[in-house]
């Protein structure tokens, strides 16, 4: 079970949002392999409304996001599936969550529901960044609690208008007016994002800890919209990465975000009794899955075919019995 135009309800009492999102989400669905030059084209004014529409649900929605197991209906188990960077791979995204979700449903029999975590960098480097986007936003308004999306260092304008979706956007919009208006709404959207989930004992974020960052309550005091400036909480929980040889907790990198090592996980697991394990995205592992610090954080890469010849990445699943394992994607012909 994956989000599907199918499974919409009660469409005569959509609200204009709505409406654009399944008017999208139909042209989208019927558009799953796209070639590297072949686009689906939204004229400005239905991307605009959708942007709108998105914007509302996640300006309702906090820039940290708690999610709990007594919140959930006890008649219904819950599959979490953690996705990592997806940067444009428009086709293998629908990829993922077919096959996940078939992989995933096979294994469970009861009353079941997947819902799925989204960790940031959906746009850049790949040929469908636009596509990529709008069917996230569209499927964030026709199922909001199960499509759950946080921030990426790429859903910054100043990052995206040098890797590939500014670029993109152009080409798609013929250099037109239009083409700087989605552009520009697209990226306002961006700033509305929440930053971190805490979803059961598992703290989800883009890139991982900052030294500015003692305790959570501080990502739920950052007010969205947000603009990611450097030297914050914001910039650094983005940017940063875990590094295994570290002996001292952060050390400070000229290019990217702060270097973590094991002592600065450990001290934010011991200051934060409800989260016992940090999942994060932002670097192209092998196989699209790598484990830290006895486990203690994880990376998950979900684009397959961000390098030449890199067929495979991965998925994080976390089954409604608290099982909790990799799932592997291997795309035979990335574009
Ligand atoms: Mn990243």
């Amino acid at each position: 079970m994956y989000p599907c135009i199918n499974d919409v309800k009660n469409t005569d009492n959509l609200s204009d949002g709505q409406k654009c999102a399944v008017k999208i989400l139909k042209k989208l669905e019927g558009h799953t392999n796209l070639r590297s030059f072949q686009c689906v084209a939204f004229p400005a004014e239905q991307v605009k409304k959708l942007c709108d529409s998105v914007t509302e649900i996640f300006s309702q929605e906090q820039s940290l996001l708690r999610l709990k197991r007594e919140h959930d209906d006890p008649n219904v188990k819950l599959n979490w599936i953690i996705v990592g960077d997806l940067h444009g791979r428009y086709n293998e995204l629908w990829k993922i969550v077919r096959n996940v979700t078939r992989h995933v449903n096979s294994k469970v029999q009861e009353k079941y529901e997947n819902r799925f975590i989204f960790l940031g960098d959906y746009v850049d480097r790949g040929s469908h960044s636009l596509e990529l986007i709008l069917l996230l936003f569209a499927w964030k308004i026709l199922f909001p609690h199960m499509v759950l999306m946080i921030r990426g260092n790429h859903e910054v304008m100043k990052i995206n208008y040098f890797y590939g979706f500014y670029q993109e956007v152009l080409r798609k919009y013929r250099k037109g007016r239009q083409a700087t208006e989605v552009y520009r709404v697209i990226n306002e959207t961006f700033c509305y994002l929440p930053l971190a989930i805490i979803l059961n004992n598992i703290f989800c974020v883009h890139g991982g800890l900052s030294p500015l960052l003692s305790n959570v309550e501080q990502i739920d005091q950052l007010k969205i919209p947000l603009k990611i400036l450097e030297n914050t909480i914001e910039y650094d929980i983005l940017w940063a990465d875990p590094d295994p040889y570290l002996t001292a907790a952060y050390v400070p990198t000229t290019t990217r975000g702060p270097k973590f090592g094991e002592k600065a996980v450990e001290e934010f697991l011991k200051n934060h009794d409800e989260i016992d394990q940090i999942i994060r995205a932002h670097q192209c592992v092998t196989m699209g899955y790598l484990e830290h610090f006895d486990k203690k954080c994880i990376t998950v890469f979900s684009a397959p075919g961000y390098k030449t010849g890199q067929r495979c990445a991965a998925v994080y699943v976390l089954y409604h019995d608290d099982k909790r394992q990799p799932l592997y994607i291997t795309v035979k012909d990335p574009e």
